[in-house]
């Protein structure tokens, strides 16, 4: 087995490390994290923080995952142990149901119950929720996430680090922006540009960009 670092230590720490764990392929050795008052998770030490990792890339651990649920952050950090060295680890869980024309990039999570149809296209770093389900012909691009149960219909295109949070479907064909969210339980039914919140059924934009700042 593989042995792999874990970055982050959180709620999607702990899920990434049972996925790996299962897998078979990479065994979760260390994480680092920023609060490293967290001494470990599901039983893998925390030893530290992210200075940590080039001694840790030279103890053997050739491997990591970054396993922090911000979008942003996680493009950033996979820059990161890239740039130093790292090769990616993929944690996809064996009850997710991956169709075998997939395309998989690397460092991304596919948790339990997911489904990833005919010709789908997942770039690195993405993140398929729990029973999250893509259909045929979609495309999801780096270190966007597919939260729990959303439904994306085929054909559906998920720009770079955009988000659909719980439950949100979308119609066949449509394409959500780089950065956008999708509110949980949101019905998109047209496409929705870049940086946007949307929410509702049908979904329309939130008077709100999503880094807070006002809408034009
Ligand atoms: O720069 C960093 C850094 N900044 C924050 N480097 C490293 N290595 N780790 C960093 N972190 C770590 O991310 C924090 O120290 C903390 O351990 C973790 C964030 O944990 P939290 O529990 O707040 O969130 P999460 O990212 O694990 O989970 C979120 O996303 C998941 C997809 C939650 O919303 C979950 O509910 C969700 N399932």
């Amino acid at each position: 087995m593989q042995k792999t670092v874990v970055l982050g230590a959180g709620g999607h720490a702990k899920v990434v490390i049972e996925l790996l764990r299962d897998g078979g392929v990479y065994r979760p050795t260390a994480c680092v994290a920023a609060n490293a008052t967290i001494r470990s998770v599901q039983g893998v030490p925390v030893v530290g923080d992210d200075s940590c990792l080039p001694e840790l890339l030279q103890q053997g651990m050739d491997y990591a995952i970054v396993a922090v649920g911000d979008n942003r952050l996680r493009a950033v950090l996979i820059d990161m142990v890239r740039h130093l060295g790292f090769r990616l680890a993929n944690a996809i869980s064996r009850s997710a149901v991956v169709s075998q024309s997939v395309r998989l990039g690397e460092g991304l999570a596919v948790m339990a119950g997911a489904h990833l149809g005919t010709n789908v296209h997942v770039e690195d770093g993405v993140i398929v929720n729990s029973n999250a389900s893509v259909d045929h012909d979609g495309v999801l691009r780096a270190c966007c996430h597919i939260g729990p149960g959303a439904t994306l219909a085929g054909g559906v295109r998920v720009g770079h680090q955009a988000f659909i949070a719980t439950g949100a479907s979308v119609i066949p064909d449509r394409r959500i922006g780089d950065r956008t969210v999708v509110g949980a339980g949101a019905v998109v039914v047209r496409d929705v540009p870049a940086d946007l919140v949307v929410w509702g059924v049908p979904a329309k934009v939130h008077p709100r960009r999503v880094r807070g700042t006002a809408a034009a």
